[in-house]
């Protein structure tokens, strides 16, 4: 069994060469995105074994997924391709900072990875794992992708610790049945990540991180991200815990969830505490948080660990 599984759609990406909107940015930089592969990404990159399991077409952009992922020292093998859709694809704008206000335009309706499903993926190859990493966007795919999800989440003897990133992204969902469909998800993993924003968004919660606890009593461990001041982890009865996240210059915000999602279940991975388990997602988010692209390479080991190790009052 390798250390993680993720799955769910990847797609190429295509950045802009300078600030502006869609209908004016006249070039992009091809990249690759995709929340759930970012994390497979950077769990290998620290010497984790990693996964990724989805779907990508038989086309060219389905070729250089397969080797931009697999670069990062992924297992791609379980990739299928299909050859009567295509790959994914999306394209960014970033505002005059990187940072500010950003339009994504998606291409990725009908795409290989949207028919996933029970019937067409390797479920032996998906459960193989210490730990199996899902995110909320697969549920807003389709259907059968739904379904997979369902599947996965669902109680079920000698299962891995099922990770689950809420992942919102309302221009994803045809109809109003996300939050209903989140929640539920949500409830059937171990561990869940989810923005205090996104909380309030999706399921209406009004308040700080305990509301959110109040909502979703069910995962073992449940982290709710607070943006630039940090994270609350709530662990099983606990009262919960939270760490100050690192001050850092953002030059570009996509992946820092996934980033820290990584971080935190490297640590997991190793046996480590509740707040080092914080500190690392920290620490690996703001290796995303000060890349331009989707993926960093996240700190290497001896020095996150240093890192994590320095008194409450340096991070505080
Ligand atoms: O978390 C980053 C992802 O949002 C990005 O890589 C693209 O997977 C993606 C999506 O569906 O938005």
């Amino acid at each position: 069994a390798v250390d993680v599984v993720a799955l769910g759609e990847s797609m190429v990406a295509f950045l802009p060469t300078r600030p502006g909107r869609l209908a004016d940015v006249p070039s992009f930089d091809r990249s690759i995105g995709g929340a759930e592969s970012n994390v497979a990404c950077a769990l290998a990159a620290a010497g984790h074994s990693a996964r990724w399991v989805s779907r990508v077409g038989a086309d060219g952009f389905g070729d250089h997924l397969l080797d931009a992922v697999g670069g990062w020292g992924v297992d791609v093998s379980a990739v299928r391709r299909d050859p009567a859709r295509p790959t994914g694809l999306y394209f960014r704008t970033a505002g005059d900072r990187g940072t500010d206000a950003h339009e994504v335009a998606y291409y990725r309706a009908g795409s290989a990875a949207s028919v996933m499903g029970v019937a067409n993926v390797d479920l032996d190859a998906v459960r193989a794992c210490r730990v199996l990493h899902l995110s909320g966007i697969t549920a807003a795919l389709s259907a059968d992708c739904l379904g997979l999800l369902r599947e996965l989440t669902a109680p079920r003897p000698g299962r891995p610790l099922v990770s689950f990133d809420v992942n919102h992204r309302p221009g994803l969902w045809p109809d109003a049945a996300g939050p209903g469909v989140l929640l539920e998800l949500a409830r059937g993993a171990d561990i869940v990540f989810v923005g205090e924003d996104e909380a309030h968004g999706v399921w209406g919660v009004t308040g700080g991180p305990e509301q959110v606890r109040e909502l979703l009593p069910e995962p073992e461990v449940l982290v709710v991200k607070e943006g630039a001041r940090g994270a609350t982890l709530f662990h099983g009865d606990a009262p919960g815990v939270f760490q100050p996240a690192l001050a850092v210059d953002v030059v570009a915000t996509t992946g820092a969830g996934d980033a820290f999602a990584a971080g935190f279940l490297s640590a997991t991975l190793r046996g480590l505490p509740d707040r080092p388990r914080l500190r690392h997602g920290h620490l690996w988010a703001a290796a995303a948080l000060t890349t331009p692209g989707d993926l960093a390479v996240p700190p290497a080991r001896d020095t996150a660990d240093r890192l994590a190790a320095v008194g409450d009052g340096t991070w505080g």
